[in-house]
């Protein structure tokens, strides 16, 4: 049956990577894209997807009752997949509030207009009766539980319990830095106002959930990377400043951990959580691949210096001599305020439930991702330009 989606912040790295997902994977579908297009929206980004009949796009707020409204009224919404956020740390440790006002207050309005056009009627304790199939899917973070410690200074071997290593193929050989993971029942522990807006939009979510009966789900994922990420954030912005032969900005000692999840990989999980996931449930989304961001940037300039040395074609983008491109671009700069120390998830109940697992190794993703940069110059350009560039001299002066 065809299923009518809401995808808002659409526009955005994650949102833009699930709707052509689904567009791919799917025939029978029709998306209605809502999206600000703050600085981190991109039409270029969808520009293929607006040509789809499938696809409508409203530029606009999630907080504008007004327009929300009226997309209800227009299109018989089915699923809202919500991704629009506030979503760079650094950002929020600057400027606060616009987190708390679109994270939340964001969220609970397209709550609450879900709950008005899907409800039918009340059951005899007072609580809504929803029409059928409808569900709201909240784009949460592992940021919410806080900070892990490490407790090795080399990773070392994880062991996935038998019922994980049943499912995941090709994924062996995996490490950690801790004994510690976040469960989808480690207590909730924001730290920054960035982590601290997406843990009360989540919390919204649940109490929607218990007293007014709306269907939900959470997923809450790792740290993404892919195609269309926004080159503020640390894996893009580290290959566009490669390919410049400018300073890679590493915060404090390079040794807090992030635990690097494949685009594609979460899209194909959130589109598992919508059709199979248990009601009302939140189901953690990790990518298996705990690393120090030392590592992850060394390892992106030897993948770079590997593929210009084997493709020079690839050598014209350059903006630097090849000959610079090596480890002493790595310029180590002041920590970020409340730096989390370590994240890593533990996907065993999506895993077991759903049958989903990280299926791309980080040697993978990064090549394809780098591949993906280095064919589309074009989006980088684009969207480096403008406010971008005022952040990028304020923040790295
Ligand atoms: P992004 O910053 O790339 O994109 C956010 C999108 O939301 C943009 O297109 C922006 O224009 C839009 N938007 C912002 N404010 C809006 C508003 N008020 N109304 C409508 N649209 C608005 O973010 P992303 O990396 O794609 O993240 C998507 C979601 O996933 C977010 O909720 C984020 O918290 C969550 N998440 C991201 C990561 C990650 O690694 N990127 C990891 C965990 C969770
Ligand atoms: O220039 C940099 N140098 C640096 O060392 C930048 C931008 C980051 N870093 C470090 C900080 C983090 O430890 O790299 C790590 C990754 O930083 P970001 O890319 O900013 O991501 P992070 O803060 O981990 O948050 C991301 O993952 C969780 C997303 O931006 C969030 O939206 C998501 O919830």
């Amino acid at each position: 049956m065809m299923k009518r989606y809401l995808v808002t912040g659409g526009a955005g790295f994650i949102g833009s990577n699930f709707v052509k997902y689904m567009l791919k994977k799917y025939i029978d579908i029709e998306i209605i894209i809502l999206d600000a297009l703050t600085y981190a929206g991109n039409l270029g980004t969808i520009k293929e997807e607006l040509k789809d009949k499938r696809v409508e796009f409203y530029k606009g707020d999630i907080r504008n009752k007004d327009l929300v409204e009226n997309i209800f009224m227009k299109h018989d919404i089915d699923y809202v997949v919500n991704f629009a956020a506030e979503s760079h740390v650094d950002r929020s440790i600057a400027e606060p509030q616009i987190f708390l006002e679109t994270n939340i207050l964001g969220t609970q309005n397209l709550l609450e207009i879900a709950k008005k056009f899907w409800s039918i009627g009340k059951n005899e304790k007072g609580y809504p009766i929803y029409k059928t199939g409808k569900k709201f899917h909240h784009v949460s973070t592992d940021e919410v539980y806080g900070s892990l410690s490490k407790n090795y200074s080399h990773a070392v071997e994880l062991k996935l319990s038998k019922e994980v290593k049943k499912v995941v193929e090709g994924r062996e050989n995996l490490k950690t830095y801790g004994t510690n993971m976040f469960t989808e029942k480690t207590p909730l522990d924001p730290r920054s106002p960035y982590s601290a807006s997406k843990t009360s939009s989540d919390m919204i979510v649940v109490a929607y959930g218990e007293t007014y009966h709306l269907p939900f789900n959470i997923t809450r994922c790792s740290n993404n990377y892919g195609p269309y990420h926004f080159p503020e954030k640390l894996i893009p912005l580290i290959i566009k400043n490669i390919l410049c032969g400018k300073k890679l900005p590493v915060y404090g000692k390079g040794d807090n951990v992030r635990d690097w999840l494949y685009v594609e990989d979460h899209c194909k999980g959130i589109d598992m959580v919508i059709t199979f996931g248990m009601q009302n449930e939140i189901y953690n989304i990790g990518g298996f691949n705990e690393e120090e961001n030392i590592n992850i940037v060394k390892l992106t300039i030897d993948k770079i210096l590997e593929i210009m040395k084997k493709e020079s074609k690839y050598q014209e983008i350059l903006k630097t001599d090849i000959k610079n491109i090596n480890y002493d671009l790595i310029s180590y700069v002041t920590d970020r305020l409340g730096h989390d120390e370590r994240y890593a998830i533990d996907p065993t109940k999506i895993t077991t439930e759903l049958g989903w697992y990280p299926e791309t190794s980080f040697e993978v993703g990064i090549e394809k991702t780098i591949r993906w940069y280095l064919d589309n110059q074009d989006w980088v350009e684009e969207v480096a330009s403008g406010d971008y560039q005022k952040y990028y001299d304020e923040m790295y002066r």
